[in-house]
């Protein structure tokens, strides 16, 4: 692989550069654009800082613009003459060996990623893992990639459809899964045929540069993927008007999904949207109490609410809602919180001050609007937390459907209790938001449970599990305004691949359809 005169180590960091007063220098890591490890061309960067931690410098990475963007689209194009002629089989081997390579240096990556984005080391190497799946799941894709055939209404032709790659892809990931999200995005783009430009969550762009790092590693050529980091609206705005790139995917919030799709649209781009969610835990009367409060616990903070699929209401019948509320406040006011790289913490830091802002402006939101503080609602700045973007686990109850509490996604460690009388209220209540991502009901009745299956507006449904905790190999997306129609997993290969029609006519004449063959 060509370097430039920067000097490169792993992960494409350049020489780090000296910290006056600090004991490790700040590594200091660059765009990856046609095989190269390349600065900003305006020589900008910005701060990778740990959230658990304000003083531990993660490192410094590129605040690039479209001229970067440009240079990188060119080398992904130049890239895509060749590697679409690459049998899948071979690219997908490629994905393999990322995956062993992946498998190798799982805990480096996870402790990374708890560095960069703060989330405990348990679900950091869920992360990697998540990320590992999706390698091995991919790769067999390589021999698959099925078309179809079917008969041609003409003698001697044959007609048959086949998936052609959709050229250069531009990818723009959230920092929330700082790994397994470009993976979903990167390997079934690439197994296809596809070259990428990814530009990574600027709060997380570490392990984009950890997972593609190690495709390179695997053998992956030059310029099939590049990594331009920086900001939305320089380098994300780049890639959605960039003649050259043919489709976007974009994981994060609503607001900022519905500008990428209409900013996409003025060049007629195919853009798979994956945004919020405001997702309810169902727990009826007949439920496993334990098992519910363990899901609702794990589901709601978990990555400190910080996931698209995070619980942010529990629905709960009358009869058990007491005993349940009673139990998962105490449980939610006994979680740990704190830095994520200590094993015994449960909850880590929120990504940014940005997200502490907005946990806060919900409390208060909440709290105006009649609901009941029952754990939690500030943020911790005190003793261990000072250096830190930390917020208490928080719960409220006596909360009305209607409230922005109960409709409006936090993304943070924020959860709403709402009691209902009937199962047909807990669905109709589950279902009266704008949103449709995860859903989870907890029951031991299979009649309430199918019904539920079928009646919750939601891509995914849990029974007797946590709103979280997808599998690769299934699709992940959702309805109304968390998505567009798209889904990544079983899915993904749909977006990152466009239909062709082939006709073979072997008569050695012209046959028209439609005419020669009609009565
Ligand atoms: C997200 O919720 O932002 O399903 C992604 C899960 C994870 C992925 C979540 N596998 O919880």
């Amino acid at each position: 692989m060509a370097t430039s005169t920067i000097r490169e180590t792993a992960s494409g960091a350049a020489a780090p550069k000296p910290q006056e007063g600090r004991k490790a220098p700040v590594p200091v890591y660059l765009n990856l654009i046609g095989g190269e490890w390349l600065p900003a061309k305006s020589g900008k960067t910005t701060r990778n800082i740990n959230p658990a931690d304000h003083s531990d410098i993660v490192g410094e990475f590129p605040a690039s613009a479209a001229e970067d963007v440009n240079a990188a689209v060119a080398s992904a194009k130049k890239a895509f003459a060749t590697w679409r002629l690459v049998p899948a089989p071979k690219r997908a081997e490629i994905l393999m060996r990322a995956g062993t390579l992946l498998v190798q240096n799982k805990e480096k990556f996870a402790r990374d990623m708890t560095r960069e984005m703060g989330k405990v080391l348990a679900e950091t190497r869920g992360d990697v893992q998540e990320a590992i799946d999706e390698a091995f799941y991919v790769a067999g894709e390589g021999r698959r990639l099925f078309g179809v055939t079917t008969p041609s209404e003409l003698q001697n032709k044959f007609a048959m459809s086949v998936r052609m790659p959709v050229g250069v892809v531009g990818l723009i990931t959230p920092w929330n899964f700082p790994m397994a999200i470009p993976s979903w995005k990167l390997f079934p783009a690439l197994v296809a045929g596809n070259t990428c430009v990814i530009k990574p969550a600027t709060d997380t762009p570490l392990s984009v540069y950890n997972l593609v790092r190690t495709l390179v590693d695997a053998g992956l050529p030059p310029g099939v993927v590049n990594i331009v980091s920086g900001g939305g609206s320089s380098v994300g705005n780049a890639l959605l008007d960039h003649p050259h790139v043919r489709a976007i995917s974009f994981t994060g919030s609503s607001e900022v999904g519905s500008h990428v799709g209409q900013r996409a649209a003025a060049t007629f781009k195919p853009v798979s949207l994956e945004m919020g969610g405001k997702n309810a835990q169902i727990v009826l009367d007949d439920a496993n109490l334990d098992l519910a409060l363990d899901g609702a616990l794990w589901g709601a903070f978990g990555t400190t609410g910080q996931r698209c699929t995070a619980t942010s209401r529990i629905l709960l019948q009358k009869g058990i809602a007491k005993e349940f509320t009673d139990a998962f406040v105490a449980r939610a006011k006994a979680l740990k919180v704190g830095n994520g790289l200590d094993e015994s913490v449960q909850v880590g830091p929120q990504v940014n001050a940005g997200q502490i802002e907005t946990s806060t402006r919900y409390v208060e939101i909440a709290m105006k609007e009649g609901a009941k503080l029952l754990a939690g609602g500030h943020a911790l700045t005190q003793g261990a937390y000072a250096n830190g973007t930390f917020f208490e686990p928080t719960v409220f109850a006596a909360v009305d459907r209607k409230m922005r509490i109960a409709c409006e996604e936090v993304f943070g460690p924020v959860v709403s209790l709402i009691e209902f009388e009937t199962f047909e209220q807990a669905i109709d209540i589950a279902n009266a938001i704008d949103y449709g991502l995860s859903t989870a009901i907890y029951t031991k009745n299979v009649n309430r449970a199918f019904t539920a299956m079928r009646d919750l507006e939601a891509g995914i449904t849990y029974i007797n599990a946590p709103t979280i905790g997808a599998e690769v190999h299934l699709p992940f997306g959702g309805v109304k305004h968390t998505g567009n129609g798209h889904r990544e997993g079983l899915g993904a290969i749909d977006f990152f691949t466009t239909w062709k029609a082939v006709y073979v006519d072997y008569s050695d004449k012209l046959q028209r359809a439609q005419i020669d063959n009609a009565e």
